[in-house]
């Protein structure tokens, strides 16, 4: 078995070394298998890379790591759900601690031999999925099969790295850039940032679905405290009426508080009567 330790990244994207580097090792060594070690103190950010190694089509293996740290937290991530939704294996490890590394290495090992090739599901907006089935038609054999979903998605974000690398005559191009150029219209946005809304989208459904995050008083802000008392289900209603009241009660006349009548007096008599007659 060799294994081989990639720059630690948040995405594939063309814009660092690190991410390149990584990428560019993924798509053309096609390694057997992928073991994805995620930070689970941070997992919706690092689910971003994760949605992208699954639509490589390698089989992927991925890891929640820093478990001790998230249990200290008190987060609770459901593996189960992330398995179901992420249709890859997930495993709990605390690599400080030393725990669930055994397991996750040999399913790793067990996947990689296995030579499966994993059909990416599709997990964006219907009119992105379409786009992106037309454009892995028209890049056809040009690509590794296994890789199709993954170029085709590229292909969509004009990548240029990625564009440099595939072979298309002047009609196929023209015929992608239609297919593009017509989802954006649709989405009113450009490609990239339609894949990247799209992505975070997906990563909030999955999100929702596997993971509990305690919430820490401390971490509270002001802000959150006083939204937390004034929405609160019973009293948040109670607390507007009264809210309401004392503005109305402070404007109107005839409460201890009413500066209202004593206000508009000042400014009739003393005001208007008395100081601009006199100007
Ligand atoms: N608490 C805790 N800390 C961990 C765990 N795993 C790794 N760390 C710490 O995280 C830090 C980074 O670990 P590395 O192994 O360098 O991480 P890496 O992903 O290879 O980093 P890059 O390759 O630089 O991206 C180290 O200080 C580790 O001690 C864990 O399970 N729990
Ligand atoms: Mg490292």
């Amino acid at each position: 078995v060799i294994i081989q330790d990639l720059p630690g990244i948040y995405s594939l994207s063309p814009y660092t070394l690190e991410e390149v580097v990584a990428r560019t090792y993924l798509v053309t060594e096609k390694p057997d298998a992928i073991l994805n070690i995620v930070d689970g103190t941070n997992i919706e950010r690092n689910l971003y890379l994760t949605t992208q190694l699954i639509e490589l089509g390698i089989p992927v293996v991925v890891a929640i790591n820093m478990m001790d740290l998230v249990r200290k937290r008190g987060d609770k991530i459901s593996i189960s759900k992330l398995e179901k939704e992420l249709a890859c294996p997930v495993f709990e490890i605390s690599a400080l601690k030393n725990e669930g590394i055994k397991e996750v290495v040999a399913k790793t090992v067990e996947t990689a031999r296995s030579g499966k090739v994993i059909h990416a599901p599709a997990t964006f907006h219907e009119s992105v999925e379409k786009a992106i089935g037309a454009i892995e038609k028209e890049l056809g054999s040009l690509v590794d099969t296994g890789l199709a979903r993954w170029y085709a998605i590229k292909v969509f974000e004009r990548d240029e790295k990625v564009l440099e690398t595939v072979s298309l005559n002047e009609s196929q191009k023209t015929a992608i850039e239609k297919i593009i150029s017509d989802c954006e219209k649709e989405f009113d946005d450009d490609s990239e940032s339609i894949i990247t809304n799209e992505r975070y989208e997906y990563i909030s459904g999955i999100i929702s679905a596997a993971v509990r995050k305690a919430v820490s008083e401390d971490n509270m802000t002001m802000s959150d405290r006083i939204d937390k008392i004034v929405t609160n289900r019973i009293l948040g209603l109670p607390i507007f009426f009264c809210v309401m009241f004392l503005i109305y009660a402070i404007a109107m006349g005839g409460w201890p508080i009413s500066i209202g009548t004593i206000a508009t007096g000042f400014a009739n008599d003393v005001i208007f009567g008395e100081w601009v007659p006199g100007l």
